[in-house]
């Protein structure tokens, strides 16, 4: 579709930027915290602990004000559950419940709405020993943070975000630090289990906070990328359904309609790794209703058949097509890091030969972001927030105190672009939130790999002084923000 004249942002729309706890805050295990199954896992070697990050926790107010001059709508960041609750549930942590309220105040003061994600990756430590989401309490554990959470902040936050990613904790925890599994038999069960009962959580927590707070929104924030066939072999189409299903559409079909994809659903029942599901889940997750779909936007991934597997499949009576998969570029570096532990089926990952990759190999695709945002409005009919999209790169500061991030921009602007025209198309959207406000610690590439519109000046083991610079990209942000996405342009 070609325009002649696009259409306009909305005009409450909310230009903001993300961070999540863990990866931003420090003082880890400071002011009564308790350890999340991010601090207790070995950090990838070379990269630095989590003991200071970008040390926000201490330097919050300096942060929001830096955003606040970059004109920022909105500040989406999470609550560290075991700050708040050290043990996962129980005993409050008052200085933990202190300082959500503050960098709340901080944001409201300077007119930014606080988005807030309920659990970006940090499950407490100690309801991971319990058997983290493959025991089943640790739906009722989530239920108490919720209350507790809704409770403290409910009058003064109106967006909330679920949980950051379930899918990409499923496909690749652990990379991410995030699952294990018990089910030693069938791991795949195992984590399909743990994956039903957040399902489950999400669908709770989406009720309560309707009942609590009928003026509030929620959420999911799953990592949502179209999946592209090879080529327009037959075959190849089926396997990008396939792991489209895996990827995606299983996340959001349950959290918008509560029901399970039934690609995944014969995948998991053809490997005996069907989810137990008490009697009265699916009537809880079919009457809970999401406000909007946010979700995350880093790229599109390709996959094609695999020819070997479809024989053996055939052979043996089987042809599904499988829905094993190995997300090729967003997580590659990840899934690669859990060797064994992919299940390689009826497709396989490809190179897309028409993106271009960031230094961190990362495929770029703008125009994929509006195929998403398109596919996902026509799939669901929910306003659509994104919550991370941005590009992870070596800034460097240079000897004029500047960063020169032209390449943050570019990326920015592709996308900004894509997000129009997809709105042209008739897509409602309620606001963009690049990855990240400021920089922080990378999921598994530590503080080299930097994504923020604010420098922190530190290296990977040397702080520094972590005194916070804008980057380019801060100002010409600023520039879009104050335009409504009208002025794109480079700075001058
Ligand atoms: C998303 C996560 C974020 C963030 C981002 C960039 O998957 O929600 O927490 O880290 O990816 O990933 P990375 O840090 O691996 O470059």
């Amino acid at each position: 579709m070609i325009y002649q004249k696009q259409a306009d942002f909305p005009e409450k729309f909310l230009w903001g930027a993300s961070t999540s706890a863990y990866q931003v805050e420090g003082a880890n295990l400071s002011d009564g915290k308790g350890p999340s199954v991010q601090d207790v896992k070995k950090v990838p070697e070379g990269t630095s602990e989590l003991d200071v990050c970008a040390d926000h926790y201490h330097r919050y107010q300096e942060d929001v004000n830096l955003m606040a001059e970059m004109g920022l709508k909105a500040y989406r960041f999470s609550i560290a559950w075991s700050r708040v609750l050290p043990h996962g549930t129980g005993e409050v942590n008052p200085k933990g419940i202190k300082f959500y309220h503050d960098l709340i105040d901080a944001c409201r003061a300077r007119k930014i709405e606080p988005i807030v994600t309920m659990y970006h990756f940090d499950l407490p430590a100690e309801l991971d020993q319990k058997g983290g989401w493959e025991n089943r309490d640790c739906v009722d554990a989530f239920l108490e943070f919720a209350r507790l959470i809704f409770q403290e902040y409910g009058s003064k936050v109106k967006y909330w975000l679920t949980i950051n990613e379930q899918n990409m904790m499923t496909l690749v925890g652990a990379a991410i630090g995030t699952f294990s599994t018990a089910d030693k038999e069938n791991p795949l069960r195992g984590l399909y289990q743990q994956n039903h009962n957040m399902l489950l959580a999400q669908a709770k927590a989406m009720k309560l906070c309707h009942e609590m707070l009928p003026d509030a929104k929620i959420g999911p924030a799953p990592n949502i990328g179209l999946i592209y066939p090879k080529t327009c072999r037959p075959e190849d189409m089926i396997a990008a359904q396939n792991f489209n299903a895996v990827r995606n559409w299983l996340y959001l079909d349950m959290a918008v309609n509560g029901y399970y994809n039934s690609i995944v659903w014969a995948y998991l029942k053809d490997r005996d790794a069907l989810p137990k599901i008490e009697p009265g889940d699916m009537e809880i997750m079919k009457a809970a209703k999401p406000d909007f779909i946010a979700f995350n936007y880093y790229n599109t991934a390709t996959v094609e058949a695999d020819d070997m597997m479809l024989e053996k499949l055939s052979a043996i009576g089987n042809q599904d097509g499988g829905a094993n998969y190995q997300d090729n570029n967003n997580n590659n570096q990840k899934a690669d890091q859990q060797s064994g532990q992919n299940i390689l089926g009826a497709f396989k990952s490809a190179a897309n030969p028409n993106t271009p990759k960031t230094e961190f190999g990362w495929e770029i695709d703008p125009i994929g972001f509006r195929s998403t945002l398109r596919e996902v409005w026509s799939r669901y009919h929910l306003p659509i927030l994104i919550t991370e999209n941005g590009l992870g790169a070596y800034d460097k500061l240079e000897s004029d105190g500047k960063i020169h991030d032209l390449y943050r921009i570019d990326y920015l602007r592709k996308h900004i672009n894509q997000m129009r025209l997809a709105i042209t198309d008739g897509v409602e959207m309620i606001g963009y939130c690049p990855w990240s406000a400021i920089d922080l610690i990378s999921t598994h590439e530590g503080m080299r790999k930097r994504y923020g519109f604010i420098f922190v000046n530190r290296e990977e083991f040397d702080l520094k002084d972590l005194k916070r610079y804008r980057k380019d990209s801060s100002y010409w942000y600023q520039k879009v923000i104050e335009s409504n996405g009208q002025d794109l342009r480079d700075l001058t």
